[in-house]
């Protein structure tokens, strides 16, 4: 029987356990939304994760939303995302960058020029967005126009390639959380009259062109998607028949052979079951003579839903997000069936070190016990306490 610590390949990717660590936007950028080599540190420190996901990063500066997001479009940015990436390689993990385009779910603040943001429509979210001065609306989008849709297909081309040249093993389209994508996806935002717009054969049309794109641009077996057919954040509502939407996304993605799909069921960070939806219904469509793609599902597994969904297969590898904030040996807690560290809250988004990476790997008490009795012979003096923030070795030990 498959367990979630067994290793799996798919696509061109390898990862040594079945748990991966899911994007998580922390703002922690530099100046330019560069890299930093802190960023690096967290990174490295959560490298026993079967892989992990990028926080979300800009693929332009369109495209972001949040202060202090990554971007993957300048040669500046590109640098610094090596280091992270040589730093998770180092310490024996795979990364892939997620792409991201945040459509109307932005600021003017945060836009070039202060111009409007963009989506499907001209309809204005009721959302929050985070900027440099707190929490505000998001602004008034502009729709895109018809010219404008190939620019956006080769925005994502650029950022996947980048991504490789940066180092990653691959990248995962941000198709969920009502941002672009699911911004063209749904026909609860997008009121378009064109052929990106109406029927659902044309609401898939610019997720389908953005993926064949990247496909042909790196290849689809390091290629993936994250979905949220359900989840009503970012003003996303709910469209009107999401069943027969997925089902026909993931009709039209199998022939692609993409690496993996990976799924937020129901709301983000929320209720599982805020609406009736048959996800395997997707699964069967994406991997339908195609059993090199993996399905990845998302959203409040826990230790034992986690390990009964991949052993009853259910689903191949399991996204935890939040957990792996607070626990960066969140793969060795999982199979030690260790104790797992609340998060604070307070120091998701933006800041330093704090809350990012100083949280400590778990200490068993013997372990703790022991490591006292070695460090406090009754002649010796005491050694300094060691800082937390020093990126802990993860992964070979317990693998
Ligand atoms: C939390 C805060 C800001 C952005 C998402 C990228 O929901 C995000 C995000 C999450 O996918």
């Amino acid at each position: 029987m498959r367990t979630l610590f067994d290793p799996v390949r798919f696509g061109s990717l390898a990862a040594r356990n079945r748990i991966v660590m899911a994007p998580l936007t922390r703002n922690r950028a530099g100046p330019q939304q560069v890299p930093t080599a802190l960023m690096a540190v967290y990174y490295a420190q959560r490298a026993s994760a079967g892989f992990i996901v990028s926080e979300a990063t800009q693929i332009s500066p369109e495209a972001q939303g949040y202060f202090d997001t990554p971007g993957i479009y300048s040669p500046a940015q590109i640098t610094g995302w090596r280091a992270v990436t040589a730093a998770v390689h180092a310490a024996g993990g795979t990364i892939v960058a997620q792409l991201w385009h945040v459509g109307r779910i932005s600021h003017v603040s945060l836009q070039p020029y202060d111009q409007a943001p963009v989506s499907s429509t001209a309809r204005r979210a009721h959302a929050k967005t985070f900027t440099e001065r707190g929490f505000e609306d998001v602004s008034t989008p502009r729709a895109l126009r018809l010219d404008e849709m190939r620019g956006i297909v080769g925005q994502f081309r650029h950022a996947a390639r980048h991504a490789i040249e940066a180092g990653f093993d691959g990248i995962e389209v941000h198709g969920a959380n009502g941002y672009l994508l699911d911004q063209f996806l749904r026909d609860s935002i997008n009121d378009r009259s064109d052929a990106y717009g109406g029927p659902v054969a044309n609401r898939v049309r610019l997720p389908l062109e953005i993926l064949t794109g990247i496909a042909a641009e790196i290849g689809a077996d390091r290629a993936g998607i994250r979905i949220s057919p359900v989840t009503p954040v970012n003003d996303a509502g709910q469209d009107s028949d999401a069943q027969g939407l997925f089902n026909h996304f993931m009709d039209r993605l199998n022939p692609l052979h993409l690496a993996y799909v990976h799924i937020i069921e129901g709301i983000t960070g929320g209720a599982r079951d805020n609406v009736a939806f048959d996800y395997e219904a997707l699964r069967r469509r994406f991997q339908k003579g195609h059993d090199d793609g993996v399905w990845i599902v998302n959203n409040g597994y826990s230790r034992r839903t986690a390990m009964a969904a991949v052993a009853s297969d259910a689903a191949d590898m399991v996204a935890f997000g939040r957990p792996f904030i607070s626990n960066p040996d969140l793969v060795n807690r999982l199979r030690c069936d260790e104790p797992l560290a609340p998060i604070d809250a307070t120091t998701l988004y933006g800041g330093g070190s704090a809350g990012y990476t100083d949280y400590p790997v778990y200490a068993s008490p013997q372990a703790a016990a022991y490591a006292n009795a070695k460090r406090r012979p009754p002649t010796a003096p005491r050694s300094p306490p060691q800082h937390p923030q020093n990126p802990q070795p993860s992964g070979p030990s317990h693998e």
